[in-house]
């Protein structure tokens, strides 16, 4: 819990205090640090920048694992850590921070030599020539980070950030700053390991929006953002000012599609958590299922039956299955949203109001899609049933957003899920499973409209961290003292050209090579 609202003056005064949301208990403290801080943080980053980019990729591979061993040796710790500042249960802290972050470092270290390494273009009109991309570090990345997953998401972005070349400086949410902390007190010591690590090359500064904001004009040369939309467009408009580029990672409100041949049991259980994991904390949680009629009574029934199996309660004892909510401006969201749904006659099967910082998962039927809950991203536990005539139908509702992070679809027939996964307008579409993709640091992960910009993760992922960069040499006819279309110009070269232009594209002679060769 921040304890001191944003004050005046500076607005970078006074320091952030950070309760446990499940106990109350103090947790600790950070500084609120000036936009004079995060420059000096900036510049103390380009310098270790310098020889760390200069490795080859399969060196910083090799040096990376020391941090990775350091994570990993220190897994429990942290997941208490994570539990302790966010409140989700220690499980999900362990399974959904810890673990795909050492998977992820796992992934790159034997995969990035050979994403970053120079790709040969095939050439067309100038095929006498060489041309191929080579990838170079940015140099110095901003990373601003969210509370719902404090160190999975910064510290990943941070690793990525590092397999590329750079150096990064991490702002993570006010709202569980202590992480961030702790994570970086792990890589100095690393440092210390392995001396091609260098501790400037992570740094931590903290605060709160401005302190953020500050991080995009600070001179770095991308930022990565994860947060709400609002504060995404403004990242994106600083560094359009700047014209450097920013990934974006911004929120949803998921549709799932489940159609009547759907496995029941396997759906329920899927839904229960893909809703309910982190108490919906999550830019991924499904939020809204349409559902077809015959099937829609049945699925609602096993979903609120299985929700009276979860044990709610202390985060920190690995029993508990979901635990208190992390930043108590949501709780209000979410008894807004709850309080719209009831009104338009929404019925509640379950759950409804919270206790305290514990918000029971709720579930509505009889929602009508358009409705507040079927738009509007409540970043908590509140899921709505929707049941519909036929899949068509629910394929047109589940487009009919503004958001387009995650989407979901539960079929009998998984090739028939597929062809109804393809046409979602959704950064990533998974059939019979839910959530969890961003554990799978091989996939892209993206959000279409105002879910984001840019994308993390996977091989593409890894290359944005880069700039690419393009080196064209020449391969043969080398003996020539110039190009054809170079000086002088002259009317029989202008003709010649125009024969060319006819006889090759005008129906002749590229159009019969292309069948010849079947294409
Ligand atoms: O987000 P913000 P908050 C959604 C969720 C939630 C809402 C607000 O719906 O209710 O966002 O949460 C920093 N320039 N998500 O207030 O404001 C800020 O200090 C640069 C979805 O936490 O977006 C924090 O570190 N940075 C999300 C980070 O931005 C600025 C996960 C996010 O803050 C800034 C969390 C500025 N002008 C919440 N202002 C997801 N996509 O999963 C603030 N910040």
């Amino acid at each position: 819990m921040v304890a001191l609202a944003q004050t005046s003056g500076d607005g970078f005064v006074d320091k952030l205090v950070i309760h446990s949301p499940s106990s109350g208990e103090l947790l600790g403290e950070a500084p609120v640090q000036s936009a004079d801080d995060v420059k000096a943080a900036v510049a103390r980053a380009r310098k270790a920048q310098v020889a760390w980019g200069a490795l080859s990729v399969k060196e910083r591979c090799s040096a990376l694992r020391a941090f990775r061993h350091k994570v990993a040796q220190n897994a429990e710790e942290l997941a208490r850590a994570v539990s302790s500042e966010n409140g989700k249960p220690v499980q999900e802290a362990l399974t959904h921070d810890i673990l795909p972050f050492c998977d992820l470092m796992a992934y790159f270290e034997t995969r990035a030599p050979r994403i970053l390494a120079p790709q040969s273009i095939s050439l067309h009109l100038m095929m006498q020539r060489r041309s191929y991309l080579h990838c170079v570090p940015r140099g110095v990345l901003g990373i601003i980070g969210p509370w719902n997953f404090p160190f999975s998401i910064p510290v990943g972005d941070a690793i990525m950030a590092l397999f590329a070349g750079n150096a990064t400086v991490i702002k993570p949410s006010e709202v569980t700053p202590l992480i961030a902390l702790k994570a970086k007190a792990l890589w100095d010591e690393a440092c210390k390991n392995e001396p091609r690590l260098h501790p400037d090359l992570i740094q931590i500064v903290t605060g709160r929006g401005l302190t953020g904001a500050a991080l995009c004009t600070a001179g770095v040369d991308q930022v990565m953002f994860t947060g709400s939309v609002p504060t995404g467009r403004k990242v994106a408009v600083a560094c359009a000012e700047q014209l450097i580029p920013c990934v974006l990672e911004l929120g949803g409100i998921n549709p799932a599609i489940v159609t009547a041949d759907t496995d029941l049991e396997r759906t329920a259980h899927a839904i229960l958590w893909g809703a309910f994991a982190n108490s919906g904390q999550v830019c991924a949680s499904i939020s809204r299922v349409y559902v077809e009629r015959s099937i829609a009574e049945a699925l609602t029934n096993r979903v609120v039956d299985l929700v009276a199996t979860l044990q709610q309660g202390d985060p920190l004892d690995p029993d508990t299955e979901l635990g208190a909510m992390t930043f108590m401006p949501q709780i209000a969201i979410g008894q807004a949203v709850m309080a719209d749904t009831l009104a338009q006659g929404g019925r509640l099967r379950c759950g409804g109001e919270p206790n305290g910082r514990y918000f029971p998962p709720t579930i509505f039927d009889n929602v009508q899609h358009g409705w507040q809950i079927t738009q509007d991203e409540s970043f908590s536990p509140l899921l709505a049933f929707i049941a519909v005539d036929d899949v068509e139908t629910a394929i047109r509702f589940a487009n009919d957003s503004d958001k387009g992070l995650m989407a979901y679809v539960f079929a009998g027939d998984e090739e028939q899920g597929a062809r109804i996964a393809e046409r979602l307008e959704a950064g990533t579409t998974m059939v019979n499973n839910a959530v969890d993709s961003h554990g799978a640091a091989g996939t892209p992960w993206q959000g279409m409209k105002q879910s984001g910009l840019g994308q993390v993760h996977s091989a593409q992922g890894l290359r944005d961290l880069c700039q690419v960069r393009h080196v064209q040499t020449r391969s043969w006819l080398p003996w020539m003292s110039k190009e054809l279309w170079w000086y002088p110009y002259s009317p029989r070269i202008y003709g010649a050209f125009v024969t060319a232009v006819k006889t090759l594209w005008g129906g002749g002679v590229v159009d019969r090579a292309a069948r010849l060769i079947g294409k």
